[in-house]
């Protein structure tokens, strides 16, 4: 009774676009982690966000490797039975040759390398459009895969250069699941 004249019925006008200005405003996050362990002493965390349907960052910081480059790729499966080799190829929707990131043909795991500095700790953070968090190319349920050599982006001329990018066996996997924070 006491507030009747403090609450007046909103017009149509201001109905309609009300809601509207709340949802321009309030983005949409998406967060994700992968844990990276392996049969060496190599391990790591990658962190995921993702805003909206806006490119994916992903923080690394892997510890334990050799000093220089390291493939880094997203892997097609989350199984790790055998390890991390039960975890697949290069997740590749597009059907695409192995690349560089930047690479207009590129699998969409293909995340280049990290660099170890000479303590053996890789740390990067890395924007990238071929892996979102939702839709149907989402990465939750792919392995991150930390790898013993260097990626040479498909122009190493070797037989798994298209493949693989010739980058040697698997140090450490992880499989990506989504986080609250
Ligand atoms: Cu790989
Ligand atoms: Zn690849």
């Amino acid at each position: 009774m006491h507030c009747r004249h403090l609450t007046p019925r909103p017009s149509l006008s201001n109905a309609a676009t009300v809601p509207k200005k709340q949802f321009s405003v309030l983005a949409v996050s998406k967060n994700a982690v992968a844990v990276l362990k392996g049969d060496s002493k190599v391990e790591g965390v990658v962190t995921l966000t993702q805003e909206d349907d806006g490119p994916t960052t992903v923080n690394v910081r892997v510890t334990g490797l050799t000093p220089g480059l390291h493939g880094f790729h997203l892997h097609e499966y989350s199984d790790t039975t055998n390890g991390c080799m039960s975890t697949g190829a290069h997740f590749n929707p597009n059907r695409m040759t192995h690349g560089a990131p930047e690479s207009e043909v590129r699998h969409a795991g293909d995340l280049g390398n990290i660099v170890a500095n000479a303590d053996g700790v890789a740390e990067a953070t890395i924007v990238d459009k071929q892996i979102p968090l939702s839709g149907p190319n989402a990465v939750i349920g792919r392995a991150f895969v930390v790898h013993e050599l260097e990626d040479d982006l498909g122009k190493g001329g070797h037989e798994l250069s298209l493949t693989t990018g010739n980058a040697g066996g698997r140090l450490a996997c992880g499989v990506v699941g989504l986080t609250p924070i």
